[in-house]
């Protein structure tokens, strides 16, 4: 079987073209939807990142404000930044994008964001509500994943997801998008005993660990959907963390990277902003 390819890149440029009218409604009604990206640091990955994200949303007619502060920026300085942003009312998303340096607590910055702006979801009170299956900003990489699937109209229902990796901002959400869809999910990670064995049992295989084609075709069960998160620059080139070349050739649904996963992360950060200026009051 030779896999059909999830084109992320195709579907995040269709909904960025309705994403674009929607703002200009929005507009007619002198609403303007604001997005805030917080950068700390130099980190060479974020950087590009978060320019992909600046760019998408000038094309789409948000307004962004990319704030930089040096890897030296104090936690105390770091709060009051997004302090002033969640009072700032032309800013209808606060991104603070990870990783930040260590000597300032990751959980404290996230807290400090106003759940109405937390346009990637990572917020406590965001995170309850995605588990509760209510109506709340989801983190952009797992919705992305989701929306792909159903774009091609991939049955989630009583199927077997198995997700590698178990980071907080990918591996734990994208499963429980999943179980919401009704799926029925298997966590993987660093410390699973027997995890080819599982990979193999996989439905859904989405791999988010972060180490260069990991999962072979060996891993994959025949005509399985595999979802491939995972960006690695190796020899100046972009892999993923499925080897693309011989699971294309065992799956029936592929992600490629680039081109998958990625541009629906930056997509849905806009909607979630656009979603923000929304429900503005
Ligand atoms: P992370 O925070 O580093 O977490 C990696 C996860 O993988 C951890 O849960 C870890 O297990 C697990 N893991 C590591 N080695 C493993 C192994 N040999 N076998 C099984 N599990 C293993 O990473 P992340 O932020 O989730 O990112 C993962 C990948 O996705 C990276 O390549 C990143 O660049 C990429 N990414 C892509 C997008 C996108 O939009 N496409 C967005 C975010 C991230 P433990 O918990 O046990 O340590
Ligand atoms: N929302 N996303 C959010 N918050 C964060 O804190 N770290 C982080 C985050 N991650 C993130 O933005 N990841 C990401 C990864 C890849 C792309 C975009 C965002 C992307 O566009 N990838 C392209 C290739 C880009 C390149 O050439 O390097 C792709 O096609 O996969």
């Amino acid at each position: 079987m030779t896999a059909l390819l999830l084109n992320g890149k195709e579907l995040a440029s269709k909904k960025r073209e309705q994403l674009k009218k929607d703002v200009e409604q929005l507009a007619s009604k002198q609403v303007v939807p604001g997005l805030a990206v917080i950068l700390v640091g130099e980190d060479p990955a974020s950087q590009t990142y978060v320019r992909a994200k600046e760019k998408a949303c000038e094309q789409a007619g948000i307004h962004s404000v990319l704030i930089k502060k040096p890897n030296t920026i104090t936690e105390e300085e770091l709060l009051a930044e997004i302090e002033r942003l969640n009072h700032d009312s032309s800013i209808d998303g606060i991104l603070v994008q990870l990783p930040i340096p260590e000597h300032i607590s990751e959980q404290a910055v996230i807290e400090k964001i106003a759940p109405n702006k937390d346009v990637d979801g990572f917020h406590p009170i965001n995170i309850g509500k995605m588990m509760t299956g209510e109506d709340t900003f989801l983190p952009c990489t797992p919705f992305g994943v989701v929306e792909m699937l159903k774009e091609a109209e991939i049955d989630i229902a009583g199927k077997h997801a198995v997700v590698v990796g178990r980071s907080n901002i990918v591996g734990k959400p994208v499963g429980q998008l999943l179980l919401n869809e009704n799926a029925t999910v298997t966590y993987t990670h660093s410390r699973t005993k027997n995890l080819r064995e599982l990979t193999n049992l996989a439905d859904i295989l989405i791999v988010a660990i972060g180490k260069p084609e990991f999962v072979g075709a060996e891993d994959v069960k025949e005509g399985a959907v595999v979802v491939d998160v995972g960006i690695n620059r190796v020899d100046g080139k972009l892999v993923g963390d499925v080897d693309f070349d011989s699971v294309k050739d065992k799956a029936s649904y592929i992600t490629p990277v680039p081109g998958g996963v990625g541009p629906m992360t930056i997509t849905m950060l806009l909607e979630n902003t656009v979603l923000s200026a929304r429900k503005r009051s």
